[in-house]
């Protein structure tokens, strides 16, 4: 049986990845670059500063920009982003979610942040859900985002648990292949046309159960 679960937060815990595409969307039209939803599954679980590039090599701008600007150009973004989640609470946390938490709680499983957005801890003191997490890994700590395996490494690692006896929860290209690469058990929330067909999919969190997670850990 596994013995953690490394949970993803945008787009798992809660529909924030929305607010990431609607802040980023207006970045780039301001800057006069089109980026649409398919585009945006590239950006998600991604850094900030890693999005922004490729937002930038997209329209063809990237070298246009210098370092000053482009630290600006992140801080618009995110003031904006910080802006949309004021209003977040309880009521947004996806379906499925707290029963999932207090479950894992109750099998004596631990549970981890492994997310790329240094407003993870923030998010999770809105939706009150911070007590659950053993481990909330700080993305500024590890050497590289997703999708190298580093912050799912660090998780399990911050809650003892090996990697290989930990489930990975994730709604991104990039969170998946990190998780692949890490060695722990991918479960991805989204469809298959996007994360790919050699993994188990939800296609959506109210999906998600310990009993479930058992079935995946067990097949
Ligand atoms: P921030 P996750 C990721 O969170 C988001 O998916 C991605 O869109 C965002 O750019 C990244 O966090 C950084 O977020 O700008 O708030 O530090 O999906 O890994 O939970
Ligand atoms: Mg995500």
């Amino acid at each position: 049986m596994f013995k953690g679960v490394l949970f993803d937060l945008d787009g798992v815990i809660t529909d924030t990845a929305e607010y990431h595409f609607l802040a980023w969307k207006k970045l780039a039209d301001d800057l006069g670059i089109s980026i649409d939803r398919a585009f945006n599954e590239k950006l998600k679980g991604v850094s900030r500063e890693d999005s922004l590039t490729l937002i930038l090599e997209h329209g063809n701008k990237a070298g246009e920009i210098s370092s000053e600007k482009f630290a600006e150009l992140a801080k618009v973004k995110n003031d904006n982003y910080v802006e949309m989640i004021q209003a977040i609470s309880p009521k947004d946390i996806y379906p499925g979610i707290l029963e999932l938490l207090e479950e894992l709680k109750a099998a004596d499983i631990k549970i981890a942040l492994a997310s790329a957005s240094k407003n993870g801890p923030l998010l999770l003191d809105k939706m009150e859900i911070s007590h659950f997490f053993d481990a909330i890994v700080d993305p500024g700590s590890v050497a590289a985002g997703k999708p190298a395996p580093d912050i799912f490494v660090a998780a399990a690692e911050a809650v003892n648990v090996s990697i290989k006896e930990a489930v990975g929860i994730e709604d991104s290209q990039a969170g998946i292949t990190a998780i692949k690469a890490s060695g722990s058990l991918p479960v991805g929330v989204g469809s298959p046309k996007d994360l790919g067909d050699d993994i188990a999919i939800v296609p959506d969190t109210s999906k998600l159960s310990l009993a479930y997670l058992e079935t995946v850990w067990n097949s």
